[in-house]
């Protein structure tokens, strides 16, 4: 029967670094049920970001990119010797256990009966360091296209309902988004930057004062602790090379 787990040996290429992106199945769902603020609930953002730091701590990536019910992950090395199905299913199930345990330790724990279990798709994307720079501008791009379609979207709720209102952004270009959110007050460039920009995970140098009792001085040594960065420049190369996240 072994010969029948032909997907098994599947394996990622070495040579590349690896990207995983996990998505949240069926949030739209969720985020119905458990009545999430529109388009930005802080308590649900706090989950993921926790899940997430879980996941840093479990698995050390490089770098983590959180927008929306999406988590992208960059690895340092080759995990599980590379092997796809391990890989995903690993990742994936971690995710979604430590997304349920911070749901279940906050406010929304009250109005979890008719919450199905959580769950997360998972696929990897093997990428050099251009590529790599690329991805996440691509995905930080996202971002800010579910902010603003996010923020007009709900602005239409107020007066349409939900086809007429996905009707009116299908055919409203860019600008017209901006109008619109303007006429109602609501200033899209202004609004804090990790709705704009997305979250990010990595790793901070901090200088730890400590005594040497042999040589009876003060001692600094430099430990690296995970950052959470709710405040993204827009992303470029020269992000990911001064944070270290990607080496020459
Ligand atoms: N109200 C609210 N909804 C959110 C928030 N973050 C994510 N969501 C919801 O999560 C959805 C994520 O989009 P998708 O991943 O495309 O939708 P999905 O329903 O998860 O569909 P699949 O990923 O294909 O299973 C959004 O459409 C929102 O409905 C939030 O802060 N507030
Ligand atoms: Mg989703």
């Amino acid at each position: 029967m072994k010969d029948c787990e032909i997907f098994s040996n599947l394996k990622a290429p070495c040579s590349s670094r690896l990207v995983v992106r996990m998505d949240g199945r069926n949030f739209s769902n969720l985020a119905y049920r458990l009545e999430l603020e529109k388009p930005y609930d802080r308590i649900f953002v706090k989950i993921m970001t926790d899940a997430c730091l879980d996941f840093f701590k479990e698995f050390a990536p490089g770098f983590i990119y959180i927008f929306s019910d999406e988590v992208n992950v960059l690895l340092d090395y080759l995990p599980f010797s590379g092997r796809v199905e391990k890989i995903n299913s690993v990742f994936a199930s971690f995710i979604s256990s430590a997304f349920t345990r911070h749901l279940l330790n906050s406010k929304f724990c009250a109005d979890l009966q008719d919450i199905k279990p959580i769950s997360f798709d998972s696929r990897i994307i093997p990428l050099d360091n251009l590529g790599l720079v690329e991805y996440f501008k691509g995905r930080q791009n996202e971002a800010w296209r579910n902010c603003l379609n996010g923020y007009a979207y709900w602005t239409l709720r107020i007066k349409y309902g939900k086809e007429e209102a996905v009707q009116i952004l299908d055919k409203r270009e860019k600008q017209g988004l901006h109008e619109l959110l303007y006429q109602n007050q609501i200033k899209i460039t202004e609004v804090p930057s990790w709705q704009r920009r997305g979250i990010a995970i990595y790793r901070e140098k901090i200088e730890i004062e400590g005594y040497n009792p042999i040589k009876d001085k003060k001692v600094t040594s430099q430990r690296f602790k995970p950052y959470l960065d709710c405040d993204l420049p827009i992303f470029s190369g020269d992000f990911f090379y001064s944070k270290k996240i990607i080496k020459e």
